[in-house]
Protein backbone atom coordinates (compact mmCIF):
# COMPACT_ATOMS: atom_id res chain seq x y z
CA UNK A 1 0.00 0.00 0.00
CA UNK A 2 0.94 3.33 -0.63
CA UNK A 3 0.92 5.22 2.68
CA UNK A 4 -0.54 8.85 1.86
CA UNK A 5 -1.99 11.54 4.38
CA UNK A 6 -4.78 14.04 3.90
CA UNK A 7 -3.31 17.86 3.56
CA UNK A 8 -5.84 20.73 3.70
CA UNK A 9 -3.25 22.64 1.91
CA UNK A 10 -1.06 25.27 2.66
CA UNK A 11 -3.20 26.94 5.64
CA UNK A 12 -3.25 23.46 7.52
CA UNK A 13 -1.67 23.45 10.77
CA UNK A 14 0.46 20.20 10.18
CA UNK A 15 2.68 21.01 7.57
CA UNK A 16 4.04 19.11 4.71
CA UNK A 17 7.27 18.58 6.90
CA UNK A 18 5.27 17.00 9.94
CA UNK A 19 3.73 14.67 7.51
CA UNK A 20 7.04 13.21 6.43
CA UNK A 21 8.36 12.99 10.02
CA UNK A 22 4.99 11.12 10.33
CA UNK A 23 6.12 8.37 7.42
CA UNK A 24 3.54 9.17 4.42
CA UNK A 25 5.10 9.35 1.15
CA UNK A 26 1.58 10.55 -0.31
CA UNK A 27 -0.40 13.74 -0.13
CA UNK A 28 -4.54 13.65 -0.47
CA UNK A 29 -5.64 16.85 -0.87
CA UNK A 30 -7.66 19.07 -3.24
CA UNK A 31 -7.91 22.42 -4.29
CA UNK A 32 -10.26 23.78 -1.36
CA UNK A 33 -11.24 27.59 -2.01
CA UNK A 34 -12.71 26.78 -5.54
CA UNK A 35 -16.37 25.97 -4.99
CA UNK A 36 -18.64 23.03 -6.31
CA UNK A 37 -19.35 23.14 -9.51
CA UNK A 38 -16.49 25.68 -11.02
CA UNK A 39 -13.45 24.89 -12.75
CA UNK A 40 -10.44 23.65 -11.17
CA UNK A 41 -7.97 25.50 -13.28
CA UNK A 42 -4.67 23.66 -14.65
CA UNK A 43 -2.43 26.25 -13.25
CA UNK A 44 -3.91 25.77 -9.69
CA UNK A 45 -3.73 22.35 -10.09
CA UNK A 46 0.27 22.55 -10.80
CA UNK A 47 1.11 25.33 -7.93
CA UNK A 48 -0.32 22.92 -5.74
CA UNK A 49 1.33 20.08 -7.20
CA UNK A 50 4.64 21.84 -6.35
CA UNK A 51 4.61 22.63 -2.91
CA UNK A 52 4.11 19.16 -2.45
CA UNK A 53 6.65 17.86 -4.35
CA UNK A 54 9.51 20.33 -3.27
CA UNK A 55 8.43 19.09 -0.05
CA UNK A 56 9.57 15.63 -1.27
CA UNK A 57 6.58 14.16 -1.21
CA UNK A 58 3.41 13.30 -4.24
CA UNK A 59 0.31 14.34 -5.22
CA UNK A 60 -1.08 10.71 -5.20
CA UNK A 61 -4.95 11.22 -4.31
CA UNK A 62 -7.46 14.74 -4.49
CA UNK A 63 -9.90 14.16 -1.95
CA UNK A 64 -12.53 15.43 -3.33
CA UNK A 65 -13.38 16.68 -6.88
CA UNK A 66 -16.61 17.99 -5.22
CA UNK A 67 -19.79 17.28 -6.63
CA UNK A 68 -22.63 20.37 -6.81
CA UNK A 69 -25.98 19.79 -5.19
CA UNK A 70 -27.16 20.43 -8.44
CA UNK A 71 -25.40 17.11 -10.20
CA UNK A 72 -26.93 15.50 -6.77
CA UNK A 73 -30.43 16.58 -7.59
CA UNK A 74 -30.82 16.92 -11.58
CA UNK A 75 -30.99 20.58 -11.30
CA UNK A 76 -30.81 23.19 -14.09
CA UNK A 77 -26.76 23.62 -14.24
CA UNK A 78 -26.41 19.52 -13.95
CA UNK A 79 -25.04 19.57 -17.34
CA UNK A 80 -23.19 22.65 -17.18
CA UNK A 81 -21.39 21.51 -13.63
CA UNK A 82 -20.85 17.92 -15.17
CA UNK A 83 -18.82 19.37 -18.03
CA UNK A 84 -16.71 21.40 -15.89
CA UNK A 85 -15.86 18.66 -13.67
CA UNK A 86 -14.75 16.37 -16.90
CA UNK A 87 -12.40 19.37 -17.61
CA UNK A 88 -11.09 19.79 -13.89
CA UNK A 89 -10.30 16.12 -14.23
CA UNK A 90 -8.81 16.54 -17.66
CA UNK A 91 -6.28 19.26 -15.72
CA UNK A 92 -5.99 16.72 -13.17
CA UNK A 93 -4.53 14.16 -14.83
CA UNK A 94 -2.68 16.68 -17.48
CA UNK A 95 -0.07 17.10 -14.25
CA UNK A 96 -0.44 13.24 -13.55
CA UNK A 97 -3.00 13.38 -10.23
CA UNK A 98 -4.69 10.61 -11.48
CA UNK A 99 -6.53 9.42 -8.62
CA UNK A 100 -9.95 11.25 -7.54
CA UNK A 101 -12.13 10.96 -4.76
CA UNK A 102 -15.49 11.97 -5.01
CA UNK A 103 -18.71 11.60 -2.30
CA UNK A 104 -22.53 11.26 -3.43
CA UNK A 105 -23.94 12.29 -0.04
CA UNK A 106 -27.08 14.74 -0.29
CA UNK A 107 -26.16 17.71 1.70
CA UNK A 108 -24.46 16.41 4.38
CA UNK A 109 -20.13 15.20 4.09
CA UNK A 110 -20.31 13.51 7.46
CA UNK A 111 -22.44 13.89 10.59
CA UNK A 112 -21.54 13.40 14.30
CA UNK A 113 -22.80 14.72 17.17
CA UNK A 114 -19.51 15.32 19.56
CA UNK A 115 -16.75 16.45 17.90
CA UNK A 116 -14.64 15.87 21.29
CA UNK A 117 -16.02 12.82 23.45
CA UNK A 118 -13.75 11.83 26.12
CA UNK A 119 -12.47 7.98 26.10
CA UNK A 120 -11.36 6.24 29.03
CA UNK A 121 -7.32 6.52 27.96
CA UNK A 122 -7.91 10.68 27.96
CA UNK A 123 -8.04 10.55 24.27
CA UNK A 124 -10.82 12.44 22.82
CA UNK A 125 -12.84 10.98 19.60
CA UNK A 126 -15.49 12.05 17.48
CA UNK A 127 -18.92 10.72 18.17
CA UNK A 128 -22.19 9.70 16.95
CA UNK A 129 -25.10 9.49 19.92
CA UNK A 130 -27.97 8.35 17.72
CA UNK A 131 -30.52 9.53 20.96
CA UNK A 132 -28.60 13.11 20.98
CA UNK A 133 -29.01 13.39 17.19
CA UNK A 134 -32.82 11.77 17.21
CA UNK A 135 -33.07 14.84 19.75
CA UNK A 136 -31.80 17.45 17.43
CA UNK A 137 -33.95 16.16 14.33
CA UNK A 138 -37.12 16.11 16.53
CA UNK A 139 -36.83 18.34 18.76
CA UNK A 140 -34.57 20.97 17.71
CA UNK A 141 -35.02 20.98 14.09
CA UNK A 142 -38.28 20.00 14.36
CA UNK A 143 -38.29 18.10 11.00
CA UNK A 144 -41.47 17.38 9.68
CA UNK A 145 -42.36 13.39 9.68
CA UNK A 146 -38.94 12.61 12.01
CA UNK A 147 -41.14 10.42 13.63
CA UNK A 148 -41.04 8.14 11.30
CA UNK A 149 -37.54 7.21 11.29
CA UNK A 150 -36.98 6.34 14.32
CA UNK A 151 -38.50 3.30 16.50
CA UNK A 152 -40.09 3.52 19.27
CA UNK A 153 -38.09 3.52 21.97
CA UNK A 154 -35.75 5.58 20.30
CA UNK A 155 -38.61 8.18 20.22
CA UNK A 156 -38.87 7.90 23.96
CA UNK A 157 -35.51 8.23 24.61
CA UNK A 158 -34.67 11.38 22.50
CA UNK A 159 -37.99 13.64 24.31
CA UNK A 160 -36.58 12.98 27.88
CA UNK A 161 -33.12 13.74 26.73
CA UNK A 162 -34.14 16.51 24.68
CA UNK A 163 -36.91 17.62 27.76
CA UNK A 164 -33.25 18.62 29.50
CA UNK A 165 -31.63 20.45 26.74
CA UNK A 166 -30.55 23.65 28.02
CA UNK A 167 -30.32 26.64 25.73
CA UNK A 168 -26.59 25.31 25.01
CA UNK A 169 -27.14 22.29 24.78
CA UNK A 170 -28.93 23.23 21.79
CA UNK A 171 -26.78 25.44 20.42
CA UNK A 172 -23.59 22.81 20.55
CA UNK A 173 -25.12 20.03 19.17
CA UNK A 174 -26.61 22.14 16.27
CA UNK A 175 -22.99 23.62 15.70
CA UNK A 176 -21.53 20.07 15.91
CA UNK A 177 -23.95 18.62 13.31
CA UNK A 178 -23.96 21.22 11.10
CA UNK A 179 -20.27 20.76 11.25
CA UNK A 180 -20.24 18.24 8.44
CA UNK A 181 -22.14 20.87 6.18
CA UNK A 182 -19.46 21.64 3.09
CA UNK A 183 -18.03 25.02 4.19
CA UNK A 184 -17.50 27.25 6.59
CA UNK A 185 -19.92 26.34 9.25
CA UNK A 186 -21.01 29.96 10.40
CA UNK A 187 -22.76 30.20 7.36
CA UNK A 188 -25.61 27.62 8.18
CA UNK A 189 -28.71 27.99 10.52
CA UNK A 190 -31.10 25.81 11.30
CA UNK A 191 -33.42 27.46 8.62
CA UNK A 192 -30.80 27.66 5.87
CA UNK A 193 -30.33 23.79 6.60
CA UNK A 194 -34.10 23.24 6.55
CA UNK A 195 -34.33 25.04 2.93
CA UNK A 196 -31.27 22.89 1.81
CA UNK A 197 -33.13 19.68 2.85
CA UNK A 198 -35.97 20.57 1.00
CA UNK A 199 -34.11 20.59 -1.85
CA UNK A 200 -34.28 16.92 -1.96
CA UNK A 201 -37.97 16.80 -1.56
CA UNK A 202 -39.37 14.34 -3.81
CA UNK A 203 -35.57 12.99 -4.82
CA UNK A 204 -36.54 9.10 -3.72
CA UNK A 205 -32.61 6.86 -3.62
CA UNK A 206 -33.82 5.29 -6.97
CA UNK A 207 -34.16 8.73 -8.33
CA UNK A 208 -30.48 9.91 -6.80
CA UNK A 209 -29.17 6.76 -8.03
CA UNK A 210 -30.10 8.19 -11.54
CA UNK A 211 -28.85 11.09 -11.21
CA UNK A 212 -25.05 9.46 -10.06
CA UNK A 213 -25.62 6.66 -12.78
CA UNK A 214 -26.05 9.95 -15.46
CA UNK A 215 -23.09 11.30 -13.73
CA UNK A 216 -21.14 8.03 -14.33
CA UNK A 217 -21.99 7.57 -18.11
CA UNK A 218 -20.63 11.43 -18.82
CA UNK A 219 -17.42 10.84 -16.53
CA UNK A 220 -16.45 7.55 -16.36
CA UNK A 221 -15.26 7.25 -20.13
CA UNK A 222 -13.10 10.62 -20.18
CA UNK A 223 -11.36 9.10 -16.92
CA UNK A 224 -10.87 5.97 -18.59
CA UNK A 225 -8.91 7.72 -21.70
CA UNK A 226 -7.19 9.88 -19.65
CA UNK A 227 -5.70 6.91 -17.43
CA UNK A 228 -7.48 8.57 -13.98
CA UNK A 229 -9.55 6.16 -11.64
CA UNK A 230 -12.57 7.68 -9.95
CA UNK A 231 -13.28 6.66 -6.51
CA UNK A 232 -16.55 7.06 -4.48
CA UNK A 233 -16.60 7.19 -0.68
CA UNK A 234 -19.51 5.84 1.39
CA UNK A 235 -21.82 7.70 3.01
CA UNK A 236 -20.66 8.66 6.30
CA UNK A 237 -22.51 7.27 8.74
CA UNK A 238 -24.05 4.37 5.86
CA UNK A 239 -27.41 5.21 6.56
CA UNK A 240 -30.49 7.66 5.43
CA UNK A 241 -30.23 10.70 8.17
CA UNK A 242 -32.90 13.55 8.26
CA UNK A 243 -34.81 11.57 5.38
CA UNK A 244 -32.35 12.16 2.86
CA UNK A 245 -31.74 9.09 0.51
CA UNK A 246 -28.10 7.50 0.86
CA UNK A 247 -27.23 5.24 -1.81
CA UNK A 248 -23.70 4.34 -0.70
CA UNK A 249 -23.78 2.63 2.11
CA UNK A 250 -23.72 -1.76 1.55
CA UNK A 251 -22.11 -4.01 -0.20
CA UNK A 252 -25.12 -3.97 -2.64
CA UNK A 253 -24.68 -0.17 -3.19
CA UNK A 254 -21.15 -0.84 -4.16
CA UNK A 255 -22.33 -3.29 -6.16
CA UNK A 256 -24.58 -1.43 -8.24
CA UNK A 257 -21.71 1.25 -8.61
CA UNK A 258 -19.37 -0.92 -9.90
CA UNK A 259 -22.15 -2.55 -12.66
CA UNK A 260 -24.22 0.50 -13.47
CA UNK A 261 -21.04 1.78 -15.89
CA UNK A 262 -18.37 -0.97 -16.14
CA UNK A 263 -14.88 0.22 -16.10
CA UNK A 264 -11.44 -0.02 -14.43
CA UNK A 265 -11.97 3.95 -13.65
CA UNK A 266 -15.15 3.40 -11.85
CA UNK A 267 -14.37 2.11 -9.00
CA UNK A 268 -14.59 2.93 -4.79
CA UNK A 269 -13.03 4.77 -2.05
CA UNK A 270 -13.10 2.14 0.88
CA UNK A 271 -13.50 4.13 4.09
CA UNK A 272 -13.67 1.13 7.12
CA UNK A 273 -14.68 3.96 9.26
CA UNK A 274 -17.43 4.63 7.49
CA UNK A 275 -18.75 1.36 6.36
CA UNK A 276 -17.98 -0.16 9.74
CA UNK A 277 -20.26 1.71 11.46
CA UNK A 278 -22.68 -0.81 10.38
CA UNK A 279 -22.48 -4.59 11.64
CA UNK A 280 -24.11 -5.85 8.86
CA UNK A 281 -21.48 -4.66 6.52
CA UNK A 282 -18.54 -7.91 6.31
CA UNK A 283 -15.69 -5.42 5.50
CA UNK A 284 -12.98 -8.02 4.83
CA UNK A 285 -15.49 -10.11 2.77
CA UNK A 286 -16.12 -6.88 0.67
CA UNK A 287 -12.40 -6.24 0.00
CA UNK A 288 -12.54 -9.67 -0.84
CA UNK A 289 -15.49 -9.17 -3.37
CA UNK A 290 -14.67 -5.77 -4.60
CA UNK A 291 -11.25 -5.22 -4.35
CA UNK A 292 -10.33 -5.04 -8.03
CA UNK A 293 -12.79 -1.89 -8.06
CA UNK A 294 -10.89 -0.16 -4.79
CA UNK A 295 -8.47 2.72 -5.74
CA UNK A 296 -8.01 4.61 -2.75
CA UNK A 297 -8.28 3.40 1.60
CA UNK A 298 -9.15 5.15 4.44
CA UNK A 299 -8.39 2.97 7.25
CA UNK A 300 -10.41 4.28 10.18
CA UNK A 301 -12.23 2.05 13.07
CA UNK A 302 -15.23 3.11 14.73
CA UNK A 303 -16.69 1.24 18.46
CA UNK A 304 -20.55 0.48 17.52
CA UNK A 305 -21.67 1.23 20.64
CA UNK A 306 -25.02 -1.15 19.97
CA UNK A 307 -25.77 -3.85 17.88
CA UNK A 308 -29.10 -2.06 15.96
CA UNK A 309 -28.79 0.36 12.83
CA UNK A 310 -29.02 3.09 12.73
CA UNK A 311 -26.59 2.85 16.14
CA UNK A 312 -24.27 5.08 18.12
CA UNK A 313 -20.49 4.38 17.59
CA UNK A 314 -17.36 6.65 18.19
CA UNK A 315 -14.10 6.34 16.32
CA UNK A 316 -12.03 4.37 18.26
CA UNK A 317 -8.03 3.38 17.96
CA UNK A 318 -7.01 2.17 14.34
CA UNK A 319 -6.80 -1.15 15.70
CA UNK A 320 -9.63 -0.82 17.72
CA UNK A 321 -13.18 -0.59 17.55
CA UNK A 322 -15.80 -3.16 15.85
CA UNK A 323 -13.40 -3.57 12.58
CA UNK A 324 -10.99 -6.74 12.18
CA UNK A 325 -8.53 -4.24 10.92
CA UNK A 326 -5.44 -7.07 10.46
CA UNK A 327 -8.46 -9.06 8.44
CA UNK A 328 -8.94 -5.86 6.40
CA UNK A 329 -5.03 -5.33 5.62
CA UNK A 330 -4.93 -8.80 4.67
CA UNK A 331 -7.38 -9.06 2.34
CA UNK A 332 -6.14 -6.03 0.52
CA UNK A 333 -2.44 -7.65 0.33
CA UNK A 334 -3.94 -10.57 -1.34
CA UNK A 335 -5.58 -7.98 -3.61
CA UNK A 336 -2.51 -6.32 -4.05
CA UNK A 337 -0.92 -9.79 -5.19
CA UNK A 338 -3.53 -10.64 -7.86
CA UNK A 339 -3.15 -7.01 -9.48
CA UNK A 340 0.56 -7.45 -9.13
CA UNK A 341 -0.04 -11.25 -10.68
CA UNK A 342 -2.05 -9.51 -13.39
CA UNK A 343 0.22 -6.90 -14.17
CA UNK A 344 -1.81 -3.81 -13.28
CA UNK A 345 0.02 -0.42 -12.61
CA UNK A 346 -2.49 0.46 -9.86
CA UNK A 347 -1.06 -2.73 -7.63
CA UNK A 348 -0.13 -0.07 -4.86
CA UNK A 349 -3.42 1.14 -3.39
CA UNK A 350 -2.64 4.76 -1.87
CA UNK A 351 -4.03 4.36 1.78
CA UNK A 352 -4.51 6.81 4.37
CA UNK A 353 -4.90 6.93 7.99
CA UNK A 354 -8.27 8.42 7.97
CA UNK A 355 -9.05 10.26 11.34
CA UNK A 356 -7.35 9.90 14.70
CA UNK A 357 -8.50 10.56 18.11
CA UNK A 358 -6.35 13.67 20.09
CA UNK A 359 -3.89 12.78 21.73
CA UNK A 360 -0.84 14.55 23.66
CA UNK A 361 -0.12 17.98 21.85
CA UNK A 362 -3.31 17.36 19.61
CA UNK A 363 -5.48 17.98 22.81
CA UNK A 364 -3.83 21.49 23.51
CA UNK A 365 -4.11 22.56 20.02
CA UNK A 366 -7.02 23.66 17.36
CA UNK A 367 -7.72 20.49 15.07
CA UNK A 368 -9.92 20.43 11.88
CA UNK A 369 -12.32 17.86 13.87
CA UNK A 370 -11.05 14.00 13.28
CA UNK A 371 -7.76 15.48 11.61
CA UNK A 372 -4.84 15.84 14.88
CA UNK A 373 -1.55 15.64 13.64
CA UNK A 374 -0.22 12.80 16.54
CA UNK A 375 -3.18 10.98 16.19
CA UNK A 376 -3.28 10.43 12.88
CA UNK A 377 0.71 9.74 13.31
CA UNK A 378 -0.47 7.00 16.00
CA UNK A 379 -3.06 5.48 13.23
CA UNK A 380 -0.50 4.88 10.70
CA UNK A 381 2.55 3.83 12.93
CA UNK A 382 0.11 0.91 13.89
CA UNK A 383 -0.57 0.23 10.31
CA UNK A 384 2.33 0.43 9.03
CA UNK A 385 3.62 -2.16 11.46
CA UNK A 386 0.55 -4.70 10.42
CA UNK A 387 1.47 -4.59 6.56
CA UNK A 388 5.47 -4.48 7.54
CA UNK A 389 4.44 -7.67 9.84
CA UNK A 390 2.03 -9.41 7.29
CA UNK A 391 4.27 -9.09 4.37
CA UNK A 392 7.66 -9.85 6.00
CA UNK A 393 9.54 -12.77 4.01
CA UNK A 394 6.86 -12.73 1.09
CA UNK A 395 8.70 -10.38 -0.75
MN1 LIG B 1 -13.39 8.17 5.07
Amino acid sequence: MRQTWRWFGPDDKVTLSDIRQAGAAGIVTAVHSIKPGDLWPREAVAGRKEIIEDAGLTWDVVESLPISEAIRTNGPETEAHIATWIESMRNLAAEGVDVICYNFMPVLDWTRTDLAAPMPSGARALRFDLIDFAAFDLHVLKRGGADADYPADVLEEAAARAAGFTQADHDRLTGTILAGLPGAMEHWTLDTFRARLATYDGISADALRENLARFLRAVVPVAEDLGVRICCHPDDPPWALFGLPRIMSTEADYRWLVDVVPSPANGITFCTGSLGARGDNDLPGMVERLGEHIHFLHLRNVRREENRTPGSFHEDEHLGGSTDMVAVIKAVLVEQMRREAAGRSDAQIPMRPDHGQEILTDLSQETTPGYPAIGRLKGLAELRGVMTALQHGQD
